[in-house]
């Protein structure tokens, strides 16, 4: 297989490590009875991995063995004594949940991986051989597993002939010339890979698209993949366009409140769950950027989502509805108009409806405050959308560690309910008492041969699996676990790696938009810097409108004085932002406009943070490549050396950014750039 092909599963061989013996002695006599396909595809999984790992090859039994080493099975099939030792865990565990215990079984230490259903035994069997793959001692074990978020989806921006909106990393998995007949291989692998971390949903179509991934033709090929992805424990969503009863039907209007428009919808729904029993439902960008929605018949958001729902009701179906709602004229502050549109309709929604919103308030920008619709919708569950392909964080060419970036949103407060009231409690419904709860991701993967482009990035897949899974799991525990999967269980390679990791999301703050500053992006594919772009028609697509550089300084002032964004959040929170001394400093510029001469807490004026801030960033980059130097000996050569070129453009680029910026900004400023910022050269 090509380098990085592999993913984080490349059971790379164990040999010297001190739990070598444990896991012979474990794998002597594997048990996994059971018939079902998810069943099969654990036993594949194991052999495959033990084969690998352990070299000799493991015989994985589908009847219970009289005396198994290592048992694996669901709860009804285990002999009565055994179901007693997990009952409480199980109780625990759910649908998708699973224990994986030492135990004592007929006088003899045994391990034993059970769960109440099928998907429970492969996310148990991917779990073991996880921590197999860190070296991971299992004497003690005694793990009791489950997703704390319902949806754990991944959102594809990809169009029909196989170009994706954003994506890096290549074309489309999906080759819909070929389907339905030919499956892909790779199809299989993506599926792996997901269940290995607990995705278990898909949507497969750019949001933007048009309405052809609806007509039977390709409702045809939908079936194929879904078929392919059911016993992986993952169900296929569409986007669904809202005009689609016009443009692929005979209707002459899209209205939600149309008898016929109903009529279309639910035979479109009783169609599509013909084919595919267990289809997820449809995720919808509505009066967006342009896109058609409810609002060009004079009804709302509401109104189009439950009608959707409504389709989808009798066949258990969900509406993802996205609130990145961004109308082309709106000219108040952008930030603002999410959080203004729905809030209202909270409590609206009918019950097989998610509102899924991006993770800050504008779009994705290296750093956003968390977006204030989170917590302010307590009737209605919130679905987070993170970004995991890095559309305004260098492509597919810049190293960033995203799940440290997630977990900055997930643990922020948002005060709704009081102290503690975090985003991960509102999107894992637990604070508000949601009854559905999902998060997804825009995907990095493509059909490049490391799937994500940087070999680096599959990290954010990773990532944001985990983060799915489980909301408060640390940024640090996942760079580890992928790390020592991916690469090595070296100290000497794990150490400098999971600070080089969690360090290259700040970095590239630093070197992009420090100290609050955001979509300063050349416009329209928001890759290098373009803060001087001001002629676009529309005031919002100027990097210029968010930050208002001037004479007198620099920022958006989003306090009473200004748009009044704060408004938004709760208290004690709003007061704090309102403050420029209470603001914290990263997002200073992203709430207000401030004088060049501004003290910030270090003593440094406005001016000078900034400037240092840049050159930090670029230093940061320095430090990277130091590291990533000092790691061949633990790296293949081909992964290493696509690193370490990737680092170089980086290190060119975050050199681009820094004088770009610098330069530009010190037309106002008309100040020198403090000591140790690096001379910028104007090319
Ligand atoms: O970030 C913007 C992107 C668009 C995207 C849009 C959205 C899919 O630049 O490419 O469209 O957000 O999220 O709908």
């Amino acid at each position: 297989e090509p380098s990085g092909y592999n993913l984080w599963l490349p059971y790379s061989k164990i040999s010297e490590s001190p739990v070598l013996k444990e896991y012979t002695d474990i794998t002597k006599t594997i048990s996994l009875p059971g018939a079902s396909q998810t069943l099969q595809i654990a036993r594949t999984e194991l052999n495959r991995a033990l084969k690998k790992m352990l070299g000799a090859p493991p015989s994985v039994a589908t009847s219970l063995r009289a005396d198994p080493t290592l048992l694996i099975g669901t709860k009804d099939l285990l002999p009565p004594e055994l179901q007693k030792m997990v009952n409480d865990d199980l109780s625990r565990a759910g649908d998708e949940g699973f224990v994986i215990k030492s135990v004592k079984h007929r006088k003899k230490k045994i391990l034993l991986i059970s769960a109440n259903g099928d998907i429970g035994i492969l996310y148990g069997v991917f779990r073991f051989l996880n921590l197999m793959q860190q070296h991971q001692s299992f004497v003690k074990i005694s793990l009791v597993d489950y997703p704390k978020i319902d949806l754990r989806m991944l959102n594809h921006w990809d169009n029909l002939d196989r170009t994706i909106e954003r994506g890096y990393a290549g074309f489309s998995l999906w080759n819909w010339q070929k389907l339905p007949e030919f499956i892909d291989q790779r199809y299989i692998d993506y599926a792996r890979a997901n269940a290995s971390i607990g995705i278990n949903a898909v949507s497969l179509t750019n949001v933007n698209a048009n309405a052809l991934i609806l007509t039977p033709m390709y409702l045809e090929k939908v079936k194929a993949l879904a078929d392919v992805f059911r016993p992986y424990g993952i169900k296929v969503y569409l986007t669904a366009r809202f005009s689609a009863p016009i443009e692929i039907g005979t209707l002459k209007t899209a209205d939600p409140l149309d008898p016929n428009v109903k009529q279309w919808w639910a035979d479109k729904a009783d169609q599509i769950y013909s084919l595919i029993p267990d289809f997820g439902g449809f995720l919808v960008k509505a009066n967006s950027e342009g896109q058609p929605g409810p609002q060009n018949y004079g009804r709302n958001h509401v109104d189009g989502a439950n009608m959707l729902a409504e389709s989808l009701r009798p066949h258990g179906g969900n509406v993802i509805w996205r609130a990145f709602v961004y109308s082309e004229h709106d000219a108040d502050d952008r930030a603002k108009q999410a959080y203004t549109e729905f809030v209202p309709y909270d409590g609206k929604f009918m019950d097989n409806v998610l509102v899924q919103t991006k993770n800050g308030p504008i779009d994705f920008q290296p750093r956003e405050p968390f977006h204030p619709m989170f917590g302010a919708m307590p009737k209605t569950p919130l679905m987070m959308e993170f970004q995991i392909t890095q559309e305004y964080l260098g492509f597919s060419t810049h190293l960033v560690f995203l799940p440290k970036l997630y977990e900055e949103v997930l643990d922020a407060d948002t005060y709704q309910q009081g102290e503690g009231s975090t985003v991960a409690r509102i999107i894992d419904g637990t604070l508000q008492n949601q009854k559905i709860s999902g998060m997804a991701g825009v995907s990095n993967v493509g059909n490049d041969m490391n799937w994500t482009g940087h070999p680096m990035a599959q990290a954010n897949w990773y990532g944001f699996g985990r983060l799915a899974w489980d909301p408060y799991l640390s940024s640090e525990t996942i760079a580890e676990e992928w790390l020592r999967m991916t690469f090595s269980n070296q100290e000497a390679f794990i150490g400098p790696m999971k600070e080089m990791l969690i360090k290259s999301r700040e970095a590239v703050v630093n070197y992009m938009n420090p100290l609050g500053l955001h979509h300063i992006f050349d416009t329209g594919h928001h890759y290098g810097p373009g803060p001087w772009v001001s002629e676009l028609s529309r005031p919002e697509w100027n990097p210029t409108y968010y930050h208002n550089a001037d004479a007198k300084g620099i920022g958006f002032d989003r306090t009473p004085s200004g748009s009044n964004a704060t408004e938004q959040y709760a208290e004690p929170l709003r007061s704090r932002l309102n403050d420029p001394d209470t603001c914290p400093e990263r997002y200073l510029l992203w709430f207000h406009h401030l004088s060049w001469d501004y003290r910030l807490k270090n003593g440094k004026t406005l001016w000078q943070g900034m400037a240092l801030k840049y050159q930090e960033g670029v230093d940061q980059v320095e430090e990277m490549i130091a590291t990533w130097k000092q790691m061949q000996p633990y790296v293949d050569q081909v992964r290493h050396k696509e690193v370490q070129m990737l680092l170089q453009i980086q290190l060119k680029e975050a050199k681009w950014w820094r004088d770009a910026c610098l330069l530009y900004f010190q037309t106002f400023s008309k100040k020198d750039l403090p000591e140790g910022v690096g001379k910028p050269t104007r090319t």
